[in-house]
């Protein structure tokens, strides 16, 4: 730890970036289990075809450098080669930005800004910041442990307090399923603020902001007026809202509906939520707000692998409420816990896989830098020092010793049961249109709806007829011939009630079919394999406001498929 800098001598000019790709491959820097996708790696990875495929930006990034007065590049998904052709400009602050398994990438990176460009402050960020004792296993200057905003403006000079600005970005890129790219841009992301106060012993993000909630929009009435600049400049109404328990500041999200309806401005919503927090907001809460997919941590069945957030909560109703109400549900579960053994572990697997929910993600127990977990298997001695840090994704290996889990034994179980909720509950494609479509049912049946609930009837109308499209191909690759068949009978069931496919209905989807013919050849010849492409966004200082001047996306050598999707949106995305 060496530079520091003050205001006489403030940096201009900074690059801050994400660690270098390829992804999702073995080599000296990572793993192939170690996928830059969310659902394939973690979540649809068992589904084939019907896996779905999407990446996220480096979001951090992006906060920071709209949230502060320089010269910003933001370099994301770059190659090591082009990474280094960034150094030779000569910035005055290099900011890495990287998780626990990307500890390698953050440590040579650092190396070659050292060699390519001395003169550079080095500021290490993100999660794998918690790394014990990271200052001394990576040549840097500064390593923030937390919230970075307020952290890099006060290094570079300025005040911390100034009013949050909330960049304009796309939740995905690159969306697809059955290798049909879903139609229209994405989701916006909207990040109303970072961490939570529930701190389960496991969760890095609750303890890496310190078991604080950091609000970046603290009303209900910021969180509408920011949806509403950013809605109006992508045109697009949807929102992926990153917060890890949105739900849980109860007040907050009453009066963003109460803001919804005052301006009969009807936005949707992704989010992240606990069970305790969705039920005392309500079902019915939920479906005014617009929420249309939550994604709820259930983790286990018994007592034992559960926390006080599923406390008295039952959990298949739950899910089952929700998705009579048209609210797609992730449930999340973790495997090879402490209590697991080879005999109880199918129990939870079960349980999961029995909630019937849309999606289901599947992880192992893993104690990662900063958690209560982490402190107390260090204590007792069982994490695995022996297991390099490429290693700690969660997919594969246990971090720490499990006498009922030796060798590659949890992978097994893992990849058993992902393909178990596939086999059992069908592709998640068709669950979710079988879940939209009774969001549309639930609506249409109520004797009275005031202006909101009707506004939420045709949004379900719309995205079932949208959805529907797929089913053909749902049914064509099912993984068995009960998907087949309920594929098809719900395809019945919905022209039924809404007619036959227009001619344009029917040539989207031969297109639709042509495409997914496509994806099946790419796949057996190149393998399913997606690297993303390299973002560069620059963002000027300017005094009035701070805005992303230009950006440019650059496929990496490996990918096949055009890219020009992503190149529009992300032109679109990058004015913050
Ligand atoms: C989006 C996301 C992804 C995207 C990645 C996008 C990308 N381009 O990297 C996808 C879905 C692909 C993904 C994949 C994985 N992810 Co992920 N992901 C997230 C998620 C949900 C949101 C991150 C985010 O945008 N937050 C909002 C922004 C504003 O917050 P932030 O990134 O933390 O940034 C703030 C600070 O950290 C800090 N900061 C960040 N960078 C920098 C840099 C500098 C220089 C400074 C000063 C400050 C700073 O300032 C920011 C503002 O306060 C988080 C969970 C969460 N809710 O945070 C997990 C999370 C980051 N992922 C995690 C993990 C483990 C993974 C995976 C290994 C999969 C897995 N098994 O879970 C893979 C790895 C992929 C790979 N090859 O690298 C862990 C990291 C754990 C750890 N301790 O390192 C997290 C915390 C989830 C968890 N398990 O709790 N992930
Ligand atoms: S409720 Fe969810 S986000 Fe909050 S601490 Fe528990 S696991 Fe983490």
């Amino acid at each position: 730890m060496s530079k520091t800098t003050s205001q006489e001598n403030r940096p201009q000019r900074l690059l801050l970036s994400s660690v270098f790709g390829p992804f999702g491959v073995d080599d000296a820097y990572g793993r192939k289990e170690n996928i830059m996708e969310l659902f394939h790696n973690q979540v649809t990875k068992a589904q084939e075809m019907g896996s779905w495929r999407f990446q996220h930006r480096s979001f951090g990034l992006y906060f920071l450098a709209v949230n502060i007065n320089a010269d910003v590049t933001v370099l994301d998904f770059p190659t090591r080669k082009r990474f280094m052709r960034e150094l030779k400009k000569g910035y005055d602050v290099v900011g890495i930005s990287f998780i626990t398994p990307n500890f390698v990438k953050a440590k040579e990176m650092a190396r070659l800004t050292r060699q390519i460009s001395p003169e550079s402050t080095i500021v290490l960020g993100g999660h794998g910041a918690a790394i014990d004792g990271v200052e001394h296993l990576i040549d840097c200057d500064h390593v923030v442990k937390g919230e970075g905003i307020r952290w890099l403006r006060s290094f570079l000079g300025q005040d911390p307090d100034v009013p949050f600005v909330h960049p304009t970005l796309s939740i995905a890129e690159r969306q697809a399923i059955f290798g049909v790219p879903f139609p229209g841009p994405g989701a916006n992301l909207l990040v109303p603020g970072v961490g939570c106060v529930n701190g389960c012993k496991f969760c890095c993000t609750s303890h890496f902001f310190g078991r604080r909630y950091t609000a970046y929009l603290s009303t209900g009435k910021q969180v509408f007026d920011t949806a509403q600049r950013i809605a109006d400049e992508r045109g697009i109404d949807e929102f992926f809202i990153m917060d890890e328990n949105f739900l849980k500041d109860h007040q907050r999200a009453q009066d963003l509906l109460a803001e919804m309806e005052r301006h009969q401005r009807y936005f949707t919503f992704q989010l992240f939520s606990s069970a305790e927090a969705v039920t005392a907001f309500g079902v019915g809460n939920l479906v005014r707000l617009g929420v249309n997919f939550v994604w709820i941590g259930f983790e286990a069945s018994g007592r034992k692998g559960n926390f006080e957030k599923n406390k008295g909560i039952d959990a298949k109703r739950l899910t089952k409420e929700l998705r009579d109400r048209g609210i797609i549900v992730l449930a999340s579960g973790i495997l090879c816990q402490e209590h697991h053994t080879q005999e109880n572990i199918q129990t939870d697997i079960d349980f999961l896989v029995g909630l019937e929910a849309d999606l289901v993600q599947f992880m192992l127990l893993t104690p990662l830098p900063v958690t209560a977990l982490y402190q107390d298997h260090r204590r007792r001695g069982l994490l695995r020092q022996d297991l390099p840090f490429e290693e700690w994704h969660g997919q594969k290996y246990l971090t720490f010793r499990h006498p009922e889990f030796p060798g590659d034994s949890a992978e097994k179980w893992i990849m058993a049961a992902f393909r178990k909720d596939y086999e059992v509950n069908s592709s998640s494609m068709y669950r979710v249109v079988e879940t939209v479509f009774r969001g549309y049912r639930h609506l249409a049946a109520l004797p009275r709806r005031d202006a909101c609930l009707e506004v939420r009837m045709q949004q379900f109308r719309r995205r079932t007829l949208q959805y529907a499209g797929i089913l053909p191909l749902v049914t064509r690759y099912a993984v068995n011939e009960i998907e087949r068949a309920r594929a098809m009978a719900l395809d019945r069931e919905i022209v039924k009630l809404f007619g036959e496919p227009s001619m344009k209905e029917r040539l989207r989807r031969f297109i639709m079919l042509a495409l997914a013919m496509r994806w099946k050849l790419r796949c057996r010849f190149f393998g399913d394999g997606i690297q993303p492409s390299t973002i560069v966004t620059k963002f000027k200082s300017d005094a009035k406001n701070i805005a992303a001047v230009s950006s440019t996306i650059v496929p990496s050598p490996s990918v096949k498929e055009p890219l020009e999707t992503a190149s529009r949106k992300a032109a679109v995305a990058s004015h913050g």
